[in-house]
């Protein structure tokens, strides 16, 4: 298997390994992301993922190059909407994913990582969208979500050059939230996903898509939704029990109702 997927608690663990391509995403594996991300999503005993490659290079290097090189037009767009359905099944999860760069985050790597809520990098990982010198552009939602993430001109920076980033310049534009040692990285991000999993996952889903529809609408409408979830969420058992626990200064055990 290209991905493995394994269980520590609440928390579910997504390893993309194919140690002979430096984990490149090729149409199985694409295949396989897919299935995991919608068998995850339906699972309500897992309140957090962490999402990391197998190795100590590479995260993802990208979309698998040799078996793309022979696509024609048609297959190359077919191939690009399985890769966005990933991302946005990723996106549209209940549960918060955490990317845990732990290498080259190239291509349709550095898209993987973008399309998980929080990036947590190795001081060794390699940022970049090098499909420019490949002759195409990315496909799989980089030209999107970089500019939403880092603004337009670091995406173009990205986008149009190749270059790469390191991971304390990947920190410092915003592309990702925090940079550990290689032998840290996985312990840290643990340690946040299971602080997330232990928050009420109704609220979860509620602040997820209250911050995706900033980037998808204009600030009234963004707003109209913010204040309907916030609402809704005043309906739910966990607002009852986080705001009793709190004055009850005590943890709270949140149902996810
Ligand atoms: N695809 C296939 N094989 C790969 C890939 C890849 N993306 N990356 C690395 N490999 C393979 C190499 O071919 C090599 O295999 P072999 O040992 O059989 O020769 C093995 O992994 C090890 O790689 P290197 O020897 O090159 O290792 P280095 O340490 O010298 O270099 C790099 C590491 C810098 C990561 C280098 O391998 C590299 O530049 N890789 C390609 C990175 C890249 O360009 N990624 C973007 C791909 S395009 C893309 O992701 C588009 C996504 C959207 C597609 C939309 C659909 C149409």
């Amino acid at each position: 298997m290209a991905v493995v997927v394994t269980r520590e608690g609440a928390v579910a663990i997504v390893t993309v390994s194919r140690p002979e391509a430096l984990n490149a995403l090729d149409s199985e594996t694409i295949q396989q992301l897919l299935e995991a991300v919608e068998r995850l999503s339906v699972d309500e005993s897992v309140r957090a993922v962490v999402l990391t490659g197998a190795g100590d290079k590479s995260f993802v290097a990208g979309a698998d190059i040799a078996e793309m090189s022979g696509l024609s037009a048609e297959e190359a767009r077919a191939f690009g909407a399985r890769g966005q359905a990933v991302m946005s099944g990723i996106e549209a999860a209940p549960q918060p994913w955490v990317a845990a760069v732990n290498g080259f985050a190239l291509g349709g790597g550095c898209e993987l990582a973008l399309a998980c809520d929080i990036r947590l990098a190795a001081e060794s990982a390699k940022f970049g969208q090098p499909e420019i010198g490949l002759g195409i552009t990315p496909g799989f939602g980089g030209t999107q979500r970089l500019p939403r993430n880092v603004g337009e001109g670091w995406a173009k920076y990205l986008v149009l050059s190749g270059r790469h980033l390191r991971a304390d310049e990947a920190l410092r534009i915003g592309l990702v939230q925090a940079v550990y040692a290689r032998e840290e990285l996985l312990t840290q991000a643990m340690k946040l996903a299971v602080e997330l999993a232990a928050k009420s996952s109704l609220a979860m889903r509620y602040c997820k898509a209250a911050v995706h529809a900033a980037a998808a609408t204009d600030i009234e409408t963004g707003q109209r939704i913010e204040r309907d979830l916030f609402g809704l969420a005043f309906a739910s058992d966990d607002q009852t029990e986080g705001m009793s626990a709190f004055l009850e200064k005590r943890p709270p055990r949140f149902s996810g109702r």
